[in-house]
């Protein structure tokens, strides 16, 4: 266990999920992802932006997938995704 307090999560954020929808037109994903112990999330489903829609080339619903959160302030945007 480190000796000092945790810092505040200021960088990417990383997590694991499904994708429910996808729409790379609009930069758009949702996903039903598993709890985010650095942001206090628990699992829920939900849809995030997607900072370059390129990254959502070949994600298809149903895809078991690992991302990244730009940070903490800007956790519903997605700076990476790809498939397990
Ligand atoms: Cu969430």
């Amino acid at each position: 266990m480190a000796e000092s307090a945790a810092p505040a999560q200021t960088g990417p954020i990383a997590g694991v999920g499904t994708v429910t929808a996808v729409d790379a037109a609009a930069g758009t994903v949702s996903l039903d992802h598993e709890a985010i112990a650095a942001i206090s999330w628990p699992a829920m489903s939900m849809q995030f932006r997607v900072e370059d829609p390129a990254a959502l080339q070949g994600i298809a619903v149903g895809d078991r997938v690992s991302f990244e959160l730009k940070s903490a302030t800007e956790s519903s945007v997605v700076t990476e995704i790809a498939k397990q």
